[in-house]
């Protein structure tokens, strides 16, 4: 099969446009007015990302010109919330600057609702706030249209080009068109990845024709850790996986619930149960415990106490706030606006809110940086917060000259949500403009490394074309996998060893051990995916992408022996929260020659009182 190759060059290219690739377009346009600004996306940026079907909150503003809170306040709220490890700096960052984005939308056309006795915007919570945000994503996504020089949708980027001659130095990437099957090269001096977070990296509670509903938006494939590990970015915090509480089996979020509606969550009969596990929390967890509001984990841990004693289902109980029309309406909303699946659940199994409770489950972990996880890269800070432990240049860049990452690629500054990663990208795009400025020329890629990269990519539709006559029918060859086919395998293989909901998020060193030994297994058979047509070759890529998180994730939980996040993941052969040795970020690095990776530590410094 010939298929045609494109060259694309650019100043800056930005890889995903989802809430962060549109913050970093944007910035990018405004700074760089001279430059070329490109953006790549595998769907198509109108709808794509995590708020491709719109959301019912903006979960991270400060409010500061109403003085609701401060950056200090908000550094201090995710401290607590991530049981006392986070990059403060990043997160002071975020917060200092959020409060102007969400303005912009607001200017762009986004619905907020306003409090109509207070002039300012109706609080959810006390960092969230309500909007009509079913068109959240075309709007912002207009904006980064205007600012890009061009958008390139329906691209997905495979791998991430480094400077020929000096390889710890970005130079462009590789992926193909999902529809018509072009090899696409773009060379660039910065790259900005905002591909996304990881969902099916672990089995899903949802089975059968229910598989692809995830919380988590299924198409986030850990594109974003993949692309960087792959080209040695040394990452942080990958064993901190985000298990979130949601309606069950739509998945449909708590948070208006229980921070906008008052909803209390009670075990099957009829007991609040949040606050229940105090004693025992404080005794493995220290202090955290007592910390306002209860961290997020710990709200998961005092469920699954309740589920493993037998007393579950856990409900939630909207048929006891629904009382007005105003509240109906928002909690209808809540769910049309940004998981319509839960309405289609009630629709489907005859619950009427306003009558009758939901159940509550616990979701199968996700791998992110924006939500009350922080997963993803080791990054710079900016310069007037950083300490010199967090500063190396230019805000947002990883260890790899060039490379800047922002949204969920980035990790250790949790709860950021869409319009901090929005936020993030910004924050990017601008250091990102004084990156390029002052490194003008362009990195080299040689023919070869393209030529066989373009051969690598391609290569599950050649196992298909020729395993393909080996069978007479069927799905089930001898010679090739399909990625669903293996998909599946490594959600079981997470699921079963790195602490995923069959065994109530425990493992412990020897299962850890084992499923690194079952992974490297599986890993073999990756050359042996097959895809019949370019879907199934996304499908491929995806995979991998998924498979080199995972290892990621895995390795850092096997290197933190103890329990730092407990309703997240549980070290059955560590139970404690251990800050005498481990309040420390965990880092990791691949070196790309020899495959190795290697696992350290790095500090956690407290910046705010
Ligand atoms: O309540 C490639 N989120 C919420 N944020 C809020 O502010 N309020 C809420 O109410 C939120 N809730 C919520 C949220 C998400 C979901 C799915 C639901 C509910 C159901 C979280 C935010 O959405 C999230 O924090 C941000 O979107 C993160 O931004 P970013 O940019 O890091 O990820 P993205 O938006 O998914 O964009 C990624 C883009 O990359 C593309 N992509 N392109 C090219 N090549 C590749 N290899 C690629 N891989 C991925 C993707 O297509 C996408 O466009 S609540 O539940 O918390
Ligand atoms: P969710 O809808 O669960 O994604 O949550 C949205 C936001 O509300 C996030 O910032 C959560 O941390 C927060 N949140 C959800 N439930 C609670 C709760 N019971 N108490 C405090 N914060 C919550």
């Amino acid at each position: 099969m010939i298929l045609k190759t494109k060259t694309v060059n650019c100043d800056i290219l930005i890889i995903g446009g989802g809430m962060a690739g549109c913050g970093a377009a944007y910035e990018a346009g405004y700074w760089g007015r001279n430059l070329n600004i490109v953006v790549v996306e595998k769907a198509q940026i109108e709808r794509s990302g995590a708020v491709a079907m719109g959301l019912s909150a903006i979960n991270c503003y400060m409010g500061m010109r109403w003085n609701e809170n401060t950056p200090e306040d908000f550094v201090r709220y995710t401290r607590n919330d991530l049981m006392g490890l986070v990059r403060e700096d990043l997160e002071f960052d975020i917060a200092r600057h959020v409060d102007s984005t969400v303005h912009l939308f607001e200017e762009w056309g986004l619905p907020i609702i306003y409090d109509q006795q207070t002039g300012r915007y109706k609080r959810e919570g006390k960092w969230q706030i309500l909007i009509h945000g079913e068109s959240y994503k075309p709007i912002v996504a207009e904006a980064a249209t205007k600012a890009a020089s061009k958008i390139y949708n329906r691209i997905m980027i495979t791998h991430l080009l480094t400077d020929e001659t000096y390889p710890g130095r970005i130079a462009g990437a590789v992926g193909f068109h999902v529809r018509e099957g072009t090899f696409y090269v773009f060379r660039a001096k910065a790259v900005i990845v905002a591909s996304g977070g990881g969902t099916h990296i672990y089995r899903p509670r949802s089975v059968g024709e229910g598989a692809g509903r995830t919380w988590y938006a299924p198409w986030s494939t850990g594109s974003a850790y993949a692309l960087i590990i792959g080209v040695g970015a040394e990452m942080t915090q990958m064993e901190n996986k985000l298990v979130v509480t949601r309606f069950k089996d739509g998945y449909g979020p708590v948070g208006a619930w229980f921070l906008a509606l008052k909803a209390v969550a009670t075990n099957a009969y009829g007991e609040a149960y949040e606050m229940k596990y105090l004693k025992d929390q404080r005794a493995l967890y220290g202090n955290y415990v007592d910390s306002k509001p209860f961290p997020t984990c710990l709200r998961n841990d005092a469920m699954l106490r309740e589920i493993k004693a037998g007393r579950h289902p856990i409900y939630i109980h909207t048929e006891r706030v629904l009382d007005t029309r105003e509240k109906e309406e928002l909690g209808h909303e809540d769910f049309l606006d940004m998981t319509m699946s839960q309405t289609i659940v009630w629709a489907s199994q005859n619950i009427d809110p306003k009558k009758t409770p939901s159940e509550l489950q616990t979701s199968e972990p996700y791998i992110m940086g924006s939500h009350a996880t922080c997963s993803g890269a080791w990054a710079s800070g900016p310069q007037d917060l950083s300490p010199k432990e967090y500063f190396w240049g230019y805000n947002r860049m990883t260890t790899v000259e060039g490379l800047f990452g922002a949204g969920d690629t980035i990790g250790g500054s949790a709860h950021k949500f869409s319009s901090g990663s929005f936020t993030e990208g910004r924050l990017a795009a601008k250091a990102a403009v004084a990156y390029v400025a002052e490194r003008p020329a362009m990195p080299e890629v040689s023919e070869k490394t393209v030529a066989d990269l373009k051969t690598e990519i391609f290569q599950p539709l050649e196992n298909f074309s020729l395993g393909r006559n080996l069978i007479v029918k069927g799905t089930v060859s001898p010679s090739y996998l399909y990625a669903d086919q293996f998909v599946i395998r490594l959600e079981k293989l997470m699921d079963e060893y790195v602490g995923g909901w069959g065994p109530m998020y425990t493992t412990n060193e020897i299962l850890l051990n084992r499923g690194l030994e079952l992974l490297t297994m599986l890993k073999d058979d990756l050359a042996h995916v097959a895809a019949e047509d370019l879907h199934q070759l996304q499908r491929a890529w995806e995979l991998h992408h998924r498979v080199m998180t995972a290892e990621a994730v895995l390795r850092h939980t096997i290197f933190r022996k103890e329990t730092r996040w407990p309703g997240y993941c549980y070290r059955a052969d560590f139970p404690k929260l251990d800050d005498e040795h481990w309040h420390v970020f965990v880092n990791s690095k691949l070196d790309r020659a020899t495959g190795n990776w290697q696992l350290f530590t790095r500090p956690c410094l407290q910046l705010v009182t």
